[in-house]
């Protein structure tokens, strides 16, 4: 097995910090490591070291499996009322007239727009503003599901949420309820940036705090649903406020169980107000995925957003960590293209994303939003695929 020889050459690498070989011990282990050890693997963890640990887990749990859905995302709006330094939204609450703000009827037309596709999933997320309230996204979902029960509705975040159950007077405990009756199935994993107040009040000020989103969460999972987390990365936050995170979430995640999907996303600077702040390299994105997977044990996947990160790291991050790349979006999504994404058409089809994960070894696994396996492609390979070049072309990643 490959990851046999990549724990004897940690073990036995002699230039090897022995902080390092111990944490590795623990790892390979399958203990958990400590606030201290993650800081010190994000300030000291050579990247193959890394990916040596974080592939020894991904293997573990997935072996070669590499998920993908079949979804679409709809933005209601792309105006914002709040002002986040790192988003290309806030600008336009000024100059309103620049942006889309889509009515009920024409959320349901986009729907409608997919009803001959085998899509799974409606991803639905966007900016805050007071018509979009509990009744409207109450009456959206409603409506979705009456169109197409059978589409999971993945929506919005605590930072809507707050707003909408604040303006409407109802706990979060209520709201969330009222939520799952209207037909929410599941929510993403955005708004959480980062959970330090030292961070976030200046990159996010003025909504929901790091312990709200939590909340949220949490209740959420008390109901029995099931969600997702991100963590913003790579603008002026450090590797001590990195780590504060992933242990919030690691700690609820303990609580509750309710976790899905870990999804870091990597800060893009385009159009912002914070475009002066340097992008992170592809290492600092590899050793970022394969940290947070060595430690958020207690999470099942981790997930590579491609369209923000490129087809080509997307391919690289299955071996430092990732199980999971998203899936088919279509090209709706304009907030990461917006910020500078790697992607400006965001869409691949199924036998594209097939051959991306086949072209290093992995096994492609489509799945519905909870991880049931819909279609296992392991022994496809299409021929039409011929639209893209210059994949990375990764030896087979196999003993
Ligand atoms: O919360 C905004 C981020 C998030 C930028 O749960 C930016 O399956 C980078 O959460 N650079 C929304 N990121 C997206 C999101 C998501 C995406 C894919 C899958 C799932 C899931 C969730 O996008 C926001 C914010 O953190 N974002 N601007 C930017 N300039
Ligand atoms: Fe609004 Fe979300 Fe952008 Fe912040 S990140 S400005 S809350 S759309």
């Amino acid at each position: 097995m490959q990851t046999a020889r990549q724990i004897e050459s940690v073990l036995k690498d002699p230039n090897l910090d022995e902080d390092l070989k111990h944490i590795a011990r623990k790892v390979f282990a399958d203990e958990r490591i400590s606030e201290e050890e993650g800081l010190l693997l994000f300030e000291k963890g050579p990247l193959s070291y890394l990916g040596a640990l974080a592939n020894y887990i991904r293997e573990k749990h997935h072996g070669d499996k590499t998920y993908f859905n079949r979804n679409f995302h709809m933005e209601p709006t792309n105006v914002c009322l709040y002002t986040c330094t790192f988003c290309s939204y806030s600008r336009l609450i000024k100059k309103r007239e620049e942006g889309w703000e889509y009515t009920m009827e024409e959320m349901l037309d986009i729907v409608k727009k997919y009803d001959d596709q085998p899509v799974t999933e409606v991803h639905i997320v966007g900016g805050v503003l007071p018509q979009y309230d509990l009744q409207f996204y109450s009456d959206l979902f409603s409506a979705i599901k009456a169109h197409r029960p059978d589409l999971h509705v993945k929506a919005l975040t605590p930072v809507e949420y707050h707003y909408i159950f604040k303006k409407g007077k109802v706990s979060y405990e209520e709201g969330m309820k009222l939520m799952m009756d209207a037909g929410l199935d599941s929510m993403p994993g955005g708004g959480a940036e980062i959970f330090h107040p030292e961070i976030r009040d200046q990159i996010a000020g003025g909504k929901c705090s790091g312990e709200q989103w939590l909340r949220i969460h949490e209740i959420w999972h008390e109901l029995g649903g099931r969600s997702n987390a991100t963590m913003l990365y790579g603008h002026i936050e450090e590797f001590k406020h990195r780590i504060h995170h992933l242990e919030e979430l690691r700690k609820l995640q303990d609580k509750t169980g309710g976790f899905q999907t870990f999804i870091p996303l990597k800060f893009r600077n385009k159009g912002n107000q914070m475009s002066h702040v340097t992008e992170s390299t592809v290492i600092e994105d590899l050793r970022n995925y394969a940290i947070s997977r060595i430690y958020l044990d207690n999470f099942g996947h981790i997930k590579a957003y491609w369209p923000m990160i490129g087809r080509n790291t997307a391919q690289l991050s299955l071996a430092f960590g990732v199980n999971d790349i998203d899936g088919t979006i279509d090209d709706t999504t304009k907030i990461y293209t917006m910020a500078g994404s790697e992607e400006q058409n965001p869409a691949l089809s199924t036998e594209q994303l097939v051959n991306l994960i086949r072209r290093v070894g992995r096994e492609p696994i489509e799945r519905d939003t909870l991880y049931n396996v819909i279609t296992d492609y392991t022994d496809h390979v299409f021929e039409d695929d011929k639209l893209y070049k210059g994949y990375v072309s990764l030896p087979v990643v196999k003993g």
